[in-house]
């Protein structure tokens, strides 16, 4: 057999980033799909490379050489996202930027409270070099052991500390991006203050890969808390959880860095699939509450403040039973099944996933109206219902009936039910995505639920800045 006729892109690409780094099908030892696949395991795409490109230059050039074969990018990070945003389609002429090899921390600047980080720095190990540098880096969310802070920002991630310190954007304080030109924008400032002109940086944020690609960013690093308590609490109703963050809020002030509910059903697939993890209070109770206080006194200080806060709480109804963690272990043990639901849900079988936001005031009469439509239109449907709370911000997750076919149920009722969700989203002032992003997913809903306007001018941007559509086309906007 004669072998394959050398693709001018490619070799070009090789000659940038180097051989070992542009990986194809040519080679058949070369299994792709970790790049090709969705996190969910439900979309898989075919790649024409994955290019590792090694510095910000090589982004440059990768992205110069893919414009002038107009070859279309799509940036990835550790393809934790979920949403289909990061894979390639499936037409086998898309290149994966893997920014995995550009994973170092660049500076740490201790008086100006600030971290530089290439793209590809894995979340978690942002989160250790900040901690060795005596600070804190709070995002925080259950994928850190993979996702990047390049995917971070690309979705603005938002994860369990968002309460206290704002989302991805919020932590960050400059950029440095690869433009759909291949030109290099050295934005990397650590200033807290510039208003000259419009704000780029924002802009980048939560663009998942269709306006630049982000090679390093400026974050921002706080100083550790003396102490950090959390406590679980189960609680009689929606409204009841409603109340105890307002409770919270006034007891706590700043205090507050986390604020999850979890719903009974979400709960028992965590016990069901981990029954070590030991799941506690959830069999008597609707809904649990996790929550978290950081004080910058002390640990007696904070214990004292939650004491105080959980007695009036059950005193007002609001909680009916609590535990307040002893020690780290027992809290990071708290948190450990908070973050398995997810993993649980995948073990359950396919799932229709909603990550909604509406104002927390409002949270109560959504979910028993949803809930009440939700049942008519699929009876014995199952509501994994759980997130964010402190930011309005719910998963509201649905999974099949018990004993029917997950698969066969998303394919049959994914898209009614989306729109169900998202038509009371909006009745309710909501966003159809908090945090994870519209990528390929909601790509089609999307104009159906944003404010015209707003999505003329999306497009309006995208034009101006990625004219012929290299970057990530098919995601965000069609
Ligand atoms: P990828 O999946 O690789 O990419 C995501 C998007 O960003 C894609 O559109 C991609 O093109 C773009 N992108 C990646 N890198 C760059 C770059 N350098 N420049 C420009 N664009 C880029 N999300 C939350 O918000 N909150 C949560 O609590 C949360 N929990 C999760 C828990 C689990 C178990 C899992 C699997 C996911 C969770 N996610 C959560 C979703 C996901 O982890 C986040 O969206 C994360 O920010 C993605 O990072 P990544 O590096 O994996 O990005
Ligand atoms: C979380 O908050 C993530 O754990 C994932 O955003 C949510 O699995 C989900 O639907
Ligand atoms: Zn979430």
């Amino acid at each position: 057999m004669t072998p394959p006729l050398p693709h001018p892109l490619l070799e070009q690409l090789r000659q940038i980033c180097g051989p070992a780094n542009v990986l194809t099908h040519e080679d058949p030892a070369t299994d792709l799909s970790p790049w090709e696949q969705d996190w969910r395991k439900r979309v898989s795409g075919r790649a024409l490379a994955v290019v590792r490109p090694g510095d910000t230059a090589q982004v440059a050039a990768v992205v110069k050489a893919c414009a002038a074969f107009q070859t279309p990018i799509v940036p990835q990070g550790g393809n934790t996202g979920l949403v289909v945003g990061g894979i390639p389609d499936k037409s086998g002429q898309q290149i994966v930027l893997s920014m995995t090899r550009m994973n170092a921390v660049r500076a740490i600047d201790p008086a100006n409270l600030t971290i530089t980080v290439e793209a590809g720095c894995v979340l978690q190990n942002l989160q250790t070099a900040a901690e060795n540098a005596g600070f804190l880096f709070p995002l925080s969310l259950g994928a850190e052991g993979s996702c990047t802070i390049g995917g971070n920002l690309g979705t603005n991630a938002g994860g369990t500390q968002v309460v206290r310190y704002g989302n991805t954007r919020e932590l960050c304080l400059g950029l440095e991006v690869v433009t759909a030109q291949g030109e290099i924008w050295h934005g990397l400032s650590g200033l807290r203050k510039d208003n000259t002109g419009y704000d780029l940086r924002n802009l980048m944020i939560g663009s998942e890969g269709t306006l630049g690609i982000i090679t390093a960013a400026t974050m921002k690093l706080y100083p550790q808390p003396a102490a950090q308590l959390t406590a679980w609490a189960a609680v009689p109703s929606m409204e009841a959880a409603v109340e105890l963050l307002g409770l919270a809020h006034q007891r706590l002030g700043p205090g507050l860095t986390g604020f999850e509910v979890m719903g009974q059903f979400a709960l028992g697939l965590v016990d069901k699939h981990y029954p070590h993890l030991r799941v506690p209070l959830w069999q008597s109770t609707p809904w649990c509450v996790l929550l978290e206080n950081s004080d910058s006194e002390s640990e007696q200080h904070a214990r004292a403040q939650f004491e105080a806060l959980l007695e009036t709480a059950m005193e007002q109804g609001w909680v009916s039973d609590a535990v307040v963690a002893e020690n780290l272990t027992q809290a990071k043990g708290l948190w450990h099944i908070r973050e398995s639901i997810t993993l649980a849900q995948v073990q359950e079988g396919q799932n229709i996933k909603h990550d909604i936001s509406i104002p927390v005031s409002r949270i109560p009469t959504f979910v028993a109206e949803t809930d009440a439509l939700l049942a008519l239109e699929v009876p014995g449907v199952r509501l994994v219902d759980f997130g964010h709370l402190g930011d309005g911000n719910l998963h509201y997750n649905v999974q099949a009936p018990e004993g029917s076919d997950g698969k066969e149920f998303v394919r049959a009722f994914e898209d009614k039910i989306n729109t169900l969700v998202f038509d009371q989203v909006q009745r309710f002032g909501g966003s159809i995505s908090a945090e994870h992003g519209v990528g390929e997913q909601k790509v089609n809903k999307l104009p159906l639920y944003k404010d015209p306007t707003a999505l003329a001018m999306m497009r309006s941007v995208k034009q101006a800045l990625d004219p012929h559509n290299i970057l990530n086309p098919g995601r965000v906007l069609i």
